[in-house]
């Protein structure tokens, strides 16, 4: 898996000597120092669990190419291997974008996660229409219902054998299902009231795991993945639909925490009761989709530039980076990977949120590594 002689970085004994001053002074004078003069993240981490990062194929070149190669020894599509983007249209596959993420991963060594073979957001209309083209959802006829749900997790299958097939040995850890928990769904049991979810139950959930499991092989790992999984009621609504599922036989390995979160939310223990929950059922965990935005929810009012942003908000997105990544490494037996939901901070879906929310305006800075991939107080807090 990692190929630590591919970094050019100085190891051993003359770290401890040489780079706290280093640290120091450039974080104490502001410096802009180069996410590629500094020691790698997943070298830091590495008797702990996996460093990752979301890509855009077009993140595969040039800086944010390097940045990746010397920081992250594993990576996970952002966009393109979500169901709308590898089948469209029915059985018109496409891997194009997908095989360049396979390739850079393989060329360079990293682990690879998939993300992911079934969500109600991001997926093609056409899974969802009867052979007439209408909604399967709306159908009344009992008979006809029936008939609709079969054919869909007939579709459900397909899918997920087709890709499968192509990328079994290129990939250590599959999200087989994404945000199938919503805390607010009518049923009171918190199970996402998705086309998914009102055509076929809890049944696509079962198949989509047993097909990943029957193509993919005993060795894959197989993940159900959320977002606010610390946070009560969805945390004990996702424990109680994993348990049951595992009680079923259902073959999931592990929870994907998103860990889309803020500077102040949710709380640390909160972070580590979820952990230990999962982890009490037999299951590995993983940090899928991190990023620590500098808001609060809604992300009102925003900064309208990278240079609005005062240091203190800086300085407090570090001492939470500090607090979480000393958490990962305390609980590093239950963790197997944390991955960022992008390199550095000029490319994130928070600056979309942001502007959403405040008029087109709102530059949100969630990771280590600054607009131009210099180092932030974050880095330096994660990596001492
Ligand atoms: O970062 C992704 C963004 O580019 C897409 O527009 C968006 C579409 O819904 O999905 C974003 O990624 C999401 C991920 O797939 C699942 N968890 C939440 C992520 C952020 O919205």
């Amino acid at each position: 898996m990692l190929n630590n002689v591919r970094k050019s970085f100085i190891s051993g004994v003359a770290i401890v000597l040489l780079l706290p001053v280093g640290i120091n002074s450039a974080a104490a004078t502001n410096e802009p120092k180069s996410a590629l003069e500094v020691k790698p993240l997943d070298e830091r981490y590495e008797d702990s669990f996996t460093i990752g990062a979301a890509v855009e194929p077009y993140q595969l070149e040039g800086k944010d190419a390097e940045v990746l190669k010397h920081h992250y020894n594993s990576i996970v599509a952002e966009n393109v291997m979500k169901p709308i983007n590898i089948q469209p249209e029915e059985g018109k596959f496409n891997f194009e974008q997908a095989d360049k993420i396979v390739k850079f991963a393989k060329e360079n060594d990293m682990d690879l996660r998939f993300h992911t073979l079934v969500w109600h957001s991001q997926v093609p209309e056409w899974f969802f229409l009867d052979k007439n083209g209408k909604p399967m959802a709306d159908e009344t006829d009992p008979k006809q219902r029936e008939k609709n749900k079969q054919l869909l997790l007939k579709r459900l299958e397909k899918h997920i054998k087709t890709i499968v097939q192509r990328y079994k040995d290129d990939i250590d850890s599959w999200d087989v299902v994404n945000e199938v928990i919503d805390e607010y769904a009518p049923n009171g049991k918190g199970l996402r009231e998705s086309p998914w979810y009102k055509i076929t139950g809890t049944d696509y959930i079962k198949v989509a795991f047993e097909t990943a499991r029957k193509y993919a092989g005993e060795n894959a790992k197989l993940y159900i993945n959320d977002y606010n999984t610390e946070v009560e009621p969805k945390r004990t609504y996702l424990y109680n639909l994993v348990k049951e599922l595992l009680e079923q036989g259902v073959p999931i390995d592990g929870v994907g925490h998103q860990s889309h979160i803020q500077i102040g939310w949710p709380t640390l223990q909160e972070t580590e009761d979820s952990i230990n929950l999962f982890a009490s059922l037999g299951l590995d965990n993983q940090i899928t989709e991190l990023d620590v935005s500098l808001y609060g929810w809604p992300p009102r009012p925003a900064y309208p530039t990278y240079a609005d942003i005062p240091k203190e908000k800086f300085q407090a997105q570090a001492d939470r980076y500090n607090a979480l990544f000393e958490l990962y490494e305390r609980l590093d037996d239950k963790i197997s990977n944390v991955t960022f939901w992008g390199v550095a901070d000029n490319h994130t879906w928070l600056d979309d949120r942001a502007e959403q929310y405040n008029d087109g305006v709102g530059k949100d800075a969630p990771f280590v590594f600054d607009p131009d991939y210099n180092v932030k107080l974050a880095y330096w807090a994660i990596i001492d």
